[in-house]
């Protein structure tokens, strides 16, 4: 059985790129809701109802465990698909935040205005360590300017560094918060050298590794993963720029 990945739109497939080096033998079908993006900017209603409905068409390839690869969609969508799902389903914003409140020092996290007005990361970290100090930024230009292919670009840094000027300089440890975030990071390093970046993508597909040893108890035999991309509107545009979100060509988008 597949391991079912949705996110608004092509962003997740960051966390495709980090599913596959962990589990390269694992089955995976994504799913990008490309026809109604971005979530980021919408309200809590509107991205659960959205959530759901991706969840419900990820059914019908009787996946084993779901993956909401979308900050947004994790922070407003997860319990309400957890409910009603059949299988098990993770987002990405709780092995984001264990590894946030695993280091020592205050954190920022950064996401889109749904993700950081959600409060859920915070939410996350505190339930860990609730002397944690948290800075969090909106930065809602970010997601036009990699979805434009802007990713080492002067006006991509220039913005960037608006953006992280908002997080005191004692913030060692920055949460990307957002699955797009990790294709800026030499923007990003560029204004805040030294950071500690967590890419919520790859801690997710650590989390996911450990479900399947630990709690659903197999692993995958076939001898190598497919992945199977599915848009709910196929734009070339976005197509192009995803091989360089997913660090490999992109192949046949259903
Ligand atoms: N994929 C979304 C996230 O991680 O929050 C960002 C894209 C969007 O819907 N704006």
């Amino acid at each position: 059985r597949p391991i079912g990945v949705f996110d608004s739109g092509i962003g997740g497939l960051t966390v495709i790129h980090a599913l596959r080096q962990m589990l390269p033998q694992e089955e995976l079908i994504y799913l990008g809701d490309t026809a109604r993006l971005p979530y980021g900017s919408k309200s809590h209603h509107t991205i659960e109802r959205y959530t759901l409905q991706m969840g419900e068409l990820l059914q019908r390839h009787d996946p084993k465990l779901i993956v909401i690869a979308c900050n947004t969609a994790s922070a407003h969508g997860l319990p309400a698909l957890q409910a009603v799902s059949p299988c098990p389903v993770i987002g990405v914003i709780e092995p984001g935040a264990e590894a946030a409140a695993a280091v020592p020092g205050p954190v920022g996290v950064i996401g889109t205005l749904a993700t950081v007005g959600s409060g859920a990361y915070e939410a996350a970290i505190l339930r860990r360590d609730p002397t944690k100090v948290i800075h969090s930024a909106a930065c809602p230009l970010l997601v036009p300017l990699a979805e434009e292919g802007w990713f080492d670009d002067a006006v991509t840094d220039t913005i960037c560094r608006r953006y992280l000027d908002l997080l005191p300089a004692d913030v060692k440890t920055v949460v990307l918060g957002c699955t797009h975030y990790p294709t800026l990071l030499p923007s990003l390093e560029r204004c805040r050298p030294g950071t500690h970046w967590i890419d919520s993508g790859r801690v997710t597909a650590r989390a996911v590794d450990r479900m399947l040893q630990g709690t659903l108890g197999y692993r995958t035999l076939s001898a190598r993963g497919t992945l199977r991309v599915q848009l709910t509107d196929a734009s070339s545009r976005l197509k192009e720029v995803g091989s360089r979100f997913l660090e490999e060509e992109l192949g046949d988008v259903e």
